[in-house]
């Protein structure tokens, strides 16, 4: 039995799938080849059935042999440890992809999600849009001036950062070719083709057994 087990939802609606953040977990056990397995939570009564293993009754978690980890970018430190694949050693290396893979939680998700929510509520126009196009504005900047975020070479910085960019709305709001480019290529990556499949196989397979139980 692996040590690691990735808890995602038993079932999510087409929308999400391929999207819901148990890939970020996935993805970097794929990049760093650590084997683990993915449990589920029912999607039924998710805001109150699991909230001793997430207390805000979310997913993803981790368990590594009997440690809990809750909040994605939280699982994807503790992965982190576990492979240089995914963060440098060198004191510069490490601190770079620290502060870039806050930096991705921190200063583009804490914009780009609460617009995007607004914008899904029918609010296409909101008033983040102008704090949105500044973050995004230095994010294309950045990238149109480097190939990786962080130590010269691919992170869970990286991964982070390619995944709150790679959201359709966020994706087309605005045209940004050195973000499109960044997205298009970290998504190429077989390690994140493989997880966001398997996410949607899960996410399809519960399909059958949903209809019959409602
Ligand atoms: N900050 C959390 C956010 C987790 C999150 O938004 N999870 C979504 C799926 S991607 C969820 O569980 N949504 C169900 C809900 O909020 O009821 C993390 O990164 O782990």
């Amino acid at each position: 039995m692996s040590e690691l087990t990735i808890w995602t939802l038993d079932w999510v609606p087409p929308g999400p799938r391929g999207f819901v953040r148990d890939l970020r977990l996935r993805w970097a056990c794929e990049e760093a080849e650590l084997p683990y397995e993915v449990r589920t939570v029912p999607f039924d009564g998710r805001e109150t059935n699991h909230l001793e293993r997430q207390p805000f009754g979310q997913v993803p978690f981790l368990d590594d042999g009997g440690l809990q980890i809750f909040e994605s970018g939280a699982g994807l430190l503790h992965l982190a440890r576990k492979s240089d694949t995914l963060m440098p050693r060198d004191p510069v290396g490490e601190a770079e992809t620290l502060q870039w893979t806050i930096a991705a939680l921190n200063s583009i998700e804490m914009v780009t999600v609460p617009w995007w929510f607004l914008k899904l509520c029918g609010d296409a126009d909101n008033q983040l849009s102008g704090w949105m196009t500044q973050r995004l504005d230095h994010m294309e900047r950045i990238l149109s001036e480097r190939e990786w975020l962080a130590a010269g070479r691919f992170t869970i910085a990286d991964l982070l950062m390619a995944d709150a960019l790679r959201v359709p709305d966020v994706r087309a709001f605005g045209d940004r070719p050195a973000s499109e480019a960044y997205v298009a290529r970290i998504t190429e990556r077989p390690a994140f083709k493989k997880a966001q499949a398997d996410q949607i196989r899960l996410f399809e397979a519960a399909d059958a057994k949903r209809a019959q139980s409602h």
